[in-house]
């Protein structure tokens, strides 16, 4: 399995998120990346290999403008505001929900944070937007890299995207790399993409991408929203809408589920996304499913992941992996390579 590592993603580190009115240390740290890039080479997985740059057209294909131009200035806006803030990372306070809005585009730093985001437990930090936008170019090289026919790549890559939306991020991310090398798929001629979303919390964001389109299926197995993160979408009743209906498909499970009904489930995504007629297959592969997991609920085992690639490749389609979520530090990279060299065993 050729690799696109982002060797800038540790710019992004943030300090703390809020959780139960309290600040806590950040999951989502630089580690979680160092140990997939230390498995993927001491496993031999093949070559590893930088991101080329792309133009923010690429980007801009998924994001909105006034997004990006947000998330580029953020750091110096909020630097602006304090000199001191410089030591500190930039939370979210307030959010324009039901009855406000959301057209104008306050002049208000913090207003604004809260018009493009939809959490607080995403700090954005004095690397942020180099590290997600590396993280998105790290996603598009592998998209270029299967369209011109290699037959799988992985964006190894963090701060993770698929909960960021058209002009929102949230759920520790800002740039939907998952949306953003599907949506490349379909520039570079792959007429109908999916995305398989197996991370623990629904992909929310690339959900809403795709939502209203016939040629990117979005197909996800995860933690029952009633009681899991991001709570507010990711039921089954979501469908798609307009000419997209029938493109979206959600299959969340109970917290506690293990392997056995999880891999049914995969098997129905799977199944859904053969019958859509993909060309081709973007998966957001988080691993945060894993027992020991201490944020998610699901109850898979470092071997299961194995399986986990086999049912992938056994799609038979070029295919390209992005890293999403897992924080069972060391153990996520065991279990992220454990899917891609299953799915190298599988599609020998
Ligand atoms: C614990 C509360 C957790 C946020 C959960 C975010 C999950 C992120 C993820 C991603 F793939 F994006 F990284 N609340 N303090 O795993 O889905
Ligand atoms: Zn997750």
């Amino acid at each position: 399995m050729l690799t696109i590592y982002n060797d800038q993603h540790a710019l992004h580190h943030g300090k703390f998120e809020m959780f139960r009115g309290e600040l806590v240390p950040c999951f989502e740290v630089p580690a979680r990346a160092d140990y997939v890039l230390r498995a993927l080479q001491e496993r031999r997985l093949g070559a590893i290999e930088s991101p080329q740059d792309f133009p923010d057209s690429a980007i801009t294909g998924v994001h909105s403008q006034r997004y990006v131009d947000f998330l580029a200035r953020a750091w110096e806006e909020w630097v602006a505001l304090d000199p001191a803030n410089a030591q500190r990372d930039a939370i979210p306070s307030y959010w324009p929900v039901r009855t406000f809005r959301s057209d104008v585009l306050p002049a208000s730093f913090p207003a604004r944070m809260g018009l493009f985001s939809y959490d607080a437990g995403s700090p954005l930090t004095s690397g942020t937007w180099t590290a997600a936008r590396a993280g998105a170019c790290c996603a598009l090289t592998a998209a270029q890299q299967v369209l011109g026919g290699t037959r799988a790549a992985f964006a190894l890559t963090r701060p993770p995207g698929h909960h960021a939306g058209m002009d929102f991020f949230g759920g520790y991310c800002f740039l939907n790399n998952a949306a953003i090398a599907a949506q490349a798929l379909r520039d570079g001629g792959a007429a109908r993409v999916a995305v398989l979303d197996v991370d623990y919390h629904h992909g929310n964001g690339t959900q809403a991408i795709f939502y209203d389109r016939a040629d990117v299926f979005f197909a996800s197995v995860h933690g029952d929203p009633h009681t899991e993160y991001p709570y507010y979408l990711g039921y089954a009743d979501e469908t798609g809408a307009d000419a997209g209906q029938g493109c979206n498909l959600n299959l969340p499970l109970p917290r506690g589920t293990g392997f056995a009904a999880w891999r049914d489930a995969l098997g129905m995504a799977l199944k859904a996304i053969a019958a859509f007629g993909a060309d081709a297959i973007v998966v957001s592969l988080g691993v945060d499913t894993f027992e020991g997991d201490p944020i998610a609920g699901f109850q898979l085992k470092s071997a299961d992941y194995l399986r986990v690639g086999e049912d992938i490749a056994a799609a038979g389609l070029p295919t390209v992996f992005v890293f999403e979520g897992g924080y069972a530090v060391a153990e996520v990279g065991i279990n992220a390579v454990n899917v891609l060299q299953g799915f190298d065993l599988k599609s020998g």
